[in-house]
């Protein structure tokens, strides 16, 4: 049986869950305090597919506030981008475009069309905060071709699939090219 390795790069501001979403999958928990990812955070899924397994390494990269933070080697060769904002901050929305163009531009991905990606709307769960509309995410997701999710770190909605979609994605636009 075919097994196949593709990277996962996890983005976005501070404090939107992107630790959180990693943990939630990778070990069905969650925890309400937010501690800084200082470099890098490495992890790997296994996924089964009909035509084989594939593993997913998922790189949760700190640092992301200034530009340089961006220039790392934890970037390189990623095969799936996934950005990540918070729906209870407008100013975590406001940044994604920049971060989408410095890290496709700018960084080592190269701005190929092999790079796929899903734009991600975090902490769905609290809904009374939100200020960024659900509407709003899938426009901004189609604009820059990435699948658009609402997810929640905290209830696990979502979660999977996310991380499902990386797997298969990856597989679909890299498998024997
Ligand atoms: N209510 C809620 N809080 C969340 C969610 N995801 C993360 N948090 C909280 O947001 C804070 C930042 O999470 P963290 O994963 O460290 O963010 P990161 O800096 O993007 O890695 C923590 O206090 C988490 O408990 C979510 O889906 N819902
Ligand atoms: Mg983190």
């Amino acid at each position: 049986m075919s097994v196949q390795l593709y990277k996962a790069i996890i983005v976005g501001p501070p404090n939107v869950g992107k630790t959180s979403l990693v943990r939630r999958y990778q070990s069905d928990e969650f925890r309400e305090t937010h501690t800084a990812t200082i470099a890098a955070e490495l992890s790997a899924a296994s996924f089964e597919f009909p035509e084989g397994r594939v593993v997913l390494t998922i790189a949760d990269i700190g640092g992301q506030e200034s530009f340089a933070g961006l220039r790392h080697q934890f970037y390189q060769g990623a095969h799936h981008l996934i950005m990540v904002y918070d729906v209870t901050s407008r100013p975590s929305f406001e940044r994604i475009t920049a971060l989408y163009e410095a890290l496709t531009e700018k960084i080592c991905i190269q701005r190929e069309k092999f790079l796929g990606g899903s734009l991600v709307a975090n902490k769905s769960d609290m809904i009374d905060d939100a200020q960024v509309a659900a509407h709003e995410g899938q426009l901004l997701a189609d604009l820059l071709t990435l699948k658009f999710f609402e997810t929640s770190a905290k209830t696990g909605k979502n979660v999977s699939e996310l991380f499902h979609y990386a797997a298969a994605e990856s597989r679909r636009l890299h498998f024997s090219r």
